[in-house]
């Protein structure tokens, strides 16, 4: 079995670049019919409020080299790629998803995004929420909870509608749905030989993300679920042939998917999970549906995302000794973005746990969005992959 003979979903979920031009014109439909769009950076933001605010969330974070060029007067060389690429969009106006944002809502997660949304608010609505960074220290929650009553006041008077408890119940339970659905998705990285590219189910996902109609895109994300996992059960399950099951790890990847995934993936290896923000990361913990104060849940749930600006970052170490052994892992590939220093630190941890404690070979790669160290990746990925 070739990298080629993977499942290939409808050009429709595979091209991202022609789902985003699609997800465009919806958006301008929604917006002729008065509907009012959040734009976010980061997988803390409580998308709840947001549909409870019966306003549309749309992810702005950059994946492409192109629009850098616009940062360069306002931001340093050295900084993380995902920010200049976002900022260079939003400051030259040249994002129509930035465009129809009507509220940006930021955190201060990074020292490189939270001073990026200071330079935005020049000129555009963006609300920042203040993001403690330790999780366990009970009044880490009480800061998060305040902090998300205040999103809500912003919400209410920006757009003048009311977030009741019902309206947040409700968008609980849709988020939930959502949540496990995209985790059965993901799990079909579990099945042995694995029937799905990995470079396929990271682009599916962000794909999922420009179909603004939740219950369309659940359906969706199910009915592709079922799909993939008959076909493996007819062609894919009793194959002998095994590659080397690759568990990424680190910053979100969109941006390095062509460079750093296709790689991986062209040179023999199976990349099967993904604990980052590109996969399931945030689907691995619902929010408690039996606590009374939902925005009590809400703050609970999003304050115990596994990023590395959470200062210590136990969760990420549970979740990476969970996913290895559930996902039959093989080898760790950490991929970090060049200047993110909050990854870049935390690796010497993961490096260790995953070489001492999990024993599986491991390997750390900084890029950004250019295409200039391709050819020493690919050699640094092939040498690691005849090792295993
Ligand atoms: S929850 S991973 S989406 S912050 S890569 S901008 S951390 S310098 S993207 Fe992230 Fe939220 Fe964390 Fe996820 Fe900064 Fe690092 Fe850049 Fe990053």
């Amino acid at each position: 079995m070739t990298y080629k003979e993977k499942i290939k979903l409808p050009s429709k979920f595979e091209n991202f670049t022609e789902n985003k031009k699609m997800g465009f014109l919806k958006m301008k439909q929604l917006k002729e019919s008065g509907k009012k769009v959040a734009g976010v950076f980061c997988t803390y933001t409580p998308l709840e409020l947001v549909y409870a605010a019966d306003m549309i969330p749309v992810s702005l974070c950059a994946t492409t080299e192109d629009s850098i060029k616009y940062s360069e007067a306002d931001l340093p060389k050295n900084l993380c790629p995902l920010i200049r690429s976002s900022y260079g969009f939003a400051v030259s106006d040249t994002c129509p998803y930035f465009y129809f944002s009507d509220i940006i809502i930021g955190e201060t997660t990074c020292d490189g995004k939270k001073k990026m949304y200071e330079l935005m608010s020049d000129f555009k609505n963006v609300h920042i929420m203040q993001l403690p960074q330790n999780n366990t220290d009970p009044i880490s929650l009480k800061l998060w909870i305040n902090e998300i009553y205040k999103l809500k006041r912003v919400l209410e008077e920006n757009f003048d509608v009311e977030i009741t408890d019902d309206k947040l119940k409700k968008a609980i339970k849709d988020g939930n749905e959502e949540r496990k659905n995209l985790r059965k998705f993901f799990e079909l990285g579990k099945l042995n030989p694995s029937p799905l590219s990995g470079v396929t189910m990271s682009s599916t996902q962000d794909s999922f993300g420009f179909n603004f109609n939740r219950k369309e895109k659940n359906e969706m994300i199910v009915k592709k679920t079922q799909e993939i996992y008959k076909i493996w059960e007819k062609e894919f399950k009793n194959k002998k042939e095994r590659k080397p099951r690759i568990l990424i790890t680190g910053c979100p990847v969109g941006g390095v998917r062509e460079k750093i995934l296709t790689t991986i993936e062209k040179a023999g290896a199976d990349i099967v999970a993904y604990e980052n923000c590109s996969g399931v990361r945030e689907k691995l913990t619902l929010i408690d549906e039996t606590i009374e104060n939902p925005i009590e849940a809400i703050a609970k749930k999003y304050l115990n995302i596994s990023c590395s600006v959470m200062s210590p970052n136990k969760k990420r170490f549970e979740d990476l000794d969970m996913l290895i052994d559930e996902y039959q892992i093989d080898a760790v590939i950490e991929i970090v973005l060049q200047a993110c220093h909050t990854f870049a630190i935390e690796s010497t941890k993961v490096k260790k746990f995953v070489t001492e404690k999990k024993h599986k070979p491991y390997i750390y790669i900084e890029s950004d969005y250019s295409m200039n160290d391709i050819g020493q990746i690919s050699t640094r990925i092939e040498a690691f992959l005849e090792m295993i």
